[in-house]
């Protein structure tokens, strides 16, 4: 199923959700992740001029959290609030995430709409109460099979994911008829083969799923740290129940039908292959027991891995994105990882590939034909951007290659959410455009001072000028920074107005910056990096 860009009940928001994360502790790489992908893909679809809502947000409630706070001698809710505003919310300022909205758990327009839901749900019979006793891993919030654990130590049984040792929990509680949605998330998955990105992230659901799904344990009453459920409050309501429903509460659901019936259901959820399940089966089944409609895909992303291990808090593995930015720059570290690994398998972080990919691809591919096409307008031409008058099929190359680089980066990014192919389509074009130069050798024109000859140079500038004012359109959903400084040192504000307001689609037409568009050197837009301190 491909993206449309409006959803199925013909209203006109393109809706993109990250995970809201545990605030446990501070964010690392991987949280990053997926938010700067959901950036891009905002920032995407909004310069195909559509209306985009981008919603991120923190999960606040449930034992990992208290058990934290408890340990830091502060109430969970201080706790959260502490790092809401202390780690997260400024890291996503920091790396130029421009979400509309950020949802935190604990607030009233959520746990009400939490509450009613499952009130609902309880009144039409979906929900039961029950006993279950098994294995549970408070890292995943999760109760996990017997045949998915792994020995450790002592006979211990260790959570697969967190490699810690998993809890017998008992308890009565209150459940949710999972096990009858399996035949019709069967029929969903099957009528919607685009449903779960990738395929493999597919075939692991469709086989999970047809083995049997148990009902699910929606309710809590060990601890209190929750929202009560209604009709019991001795219980609260199940953390991963609560912040599922983030997606429905934040956009209005139950308080707002207008904004819900215009944004609601999601176009993409973006989460990490560990939290697929739940997103791609309880939630559906979620949504179908209350008559809402699905979302239109569900795309998991790999993990970043560390030293063979997926990046987490638990094992300390965490990196931080300062850490990188302070050394690479904003712009940089929002390209690299979208660059460097195909969206949806794992990959590992690498300082050495890092730097050596900043060096070649950004610093000089990038970097240095923006400065040198710069210095050359300004040095031939007084700054002023000449005219294209003796253009021919060299040039011809040029834009037709434009025109494939702009087709294929808007399949790959804005329809497959395919971020690395979609990147390097415009570096493959930026290295067309040196080849160009390097061939045209406009230097040793300048040399000659004939009529033919200045007509011949100015083409050539223009052409390049002209490439890279596409180049920033292209590349100012992945490194808006960068972008804006490009678009600033060709002149182009003043010609075609602000960058953000630039189609992808019209990025290929050619000859849109006009001649006399005042160029100037601007700062460089990568500069070389500093040996690594530590190093
Ligand atoms: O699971 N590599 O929150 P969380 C790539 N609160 N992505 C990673 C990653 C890594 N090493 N580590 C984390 C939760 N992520 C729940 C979600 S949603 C209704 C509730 C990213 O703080 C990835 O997107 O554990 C993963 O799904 C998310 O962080 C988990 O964040």
């Amino acid at each position: 199923m491909a993206a449309t860009g409006t959803n199925s009940n013909g209203a006109s928001a393109y809706y993109v959700t990250t995970p809201i994360y545990y605030v446990n502790d501070r964010p690392h790489l991987g949280h990053a992740y997926t938010t700067v992908a959901g950036d891009v893909l905002t920032r995407w679809h909004r310069q195909r001029g559509e209306k985009v809502w981008y919603l991120t947000g923190t999960d606040e409630h449930g034992q990992k959290i208290m058990r934290t706070a408890d340990a830091n001698g502060v109430t969970p809710q201080q706790w959260c609030d502490k790092l809401v505003e202390e780690a997260w919310k400024p890291l996503w300022q920091h790396l130029d995430i421009a979400n509309d909205d950020f949802i935190r758990t604990t607030q009233e327009r959520h746990t009400h709409r939490v509450q009613e839901f499952v009130q609902d749900l309880y009144d039409k019979g979906e929900i039961y109460q029950g006993g279950y006793e098994g294995p549970y891993c408070v890292g995943c919030e999760e109760y996990k099979t017997p045949g998915e654990l792994l020995d450790g130590e002592g006979g211990a049984k260790l959570c697969p994911i967190h490699k810690r040792p998993v809890e017998m929990l008992k308890e009565e509680n209150y459940f949710f008829k999972l096990s009858e949605y399996g035949p019709k998330l069967l029929e969903f998955y099957e009528a919607n083969p685009g449903f779960i990105q990738p395929e493999s992230a597919r075939n692991e659901v469709l086989q999970f799923v047809r083995q049997g799904l148990q009902d699910l344990s929606i309710s809590r009453s060990t601890f209190d740290w929750g929202i009560p459920i209604p009709w019991d409050p001795k219980h609260v309501i199940y953390v991963w129940v609560d912040a599922l429903l983030n997606y429905a509460t934040a956009v209005g659901y139950g308080a707002d039908s207008a904004k819900f019936d215009a944004t609601f259901p999601a176009d993409v959820h973006l989460v990490g292959k560990d939290i697929l399940r739940f997103h791609a089966v309880i939630w559906p089944a979620m949504l179908m027991a209350q008559g809402l409609p699905l979302p239109k895909r569900v795309v998991a992303n790999g993990w970043l891995m560390v030293g063979g291990e997926k990046m987490s808090k638990s094992n300390l593995t965490g990196i931080a994105p300062q850490d990188l930015t302070s050394h690479f720059g904003v712009d940089a570290y929002r390209w690299y990882f979208l660059r460097a690994i195909q969206f949806g398998q794992d990959g590992s972080f690498s300082w050495e590939d890092f730097s050596a990919r900043y060096t070649s691809e950004l610093a000089n591919d990038f970097g240095n034909l923006a400065s040198r096409v710069a210095a050359m307008v300004g040095k031939y031409f007084g700054g002023a951007l000449p005219a294209a008058t003796a253009a021919g099929d060299a040039e011809q190359a040029v834009a037709d290659g434009l025109a494939r680089a702009v087709a294929e980066a808007d399949r790959k990014i804005g329809e497959e959410i395919d971020f690395a192919g979609g990147i390097a389509a415009v570096f493959d074009f930026i290295k067309q455009v040196n080849g160009y130069l390097t061939e045209q050798e406009p230097w040793k024109v300048a040399k000659d001072g004939s009529p033919e000859g200045q007509a011949r140079l100015a083409t050539i500038l223009y052409t390049a000028a002209e490439s890279l004012r596409a180049i920033a359109v292209l590349l100012n959903p992945v490194m808006p920074g960068a972008a804006a400084k490009l678009w600033d040192s060709l002149g182009a504000e003043a010609a075609l107005g602000a960058l953000a307001d630039q189609r992808i689609g019209e990025a290929a037409g050619w000859g849109l910056l006009p001649a006399g568009a005042t160029v100037t050197k601007g700062d460089i837009l990568f500069p070389r990096l500093e040996e690594k301190k530590d190093a």
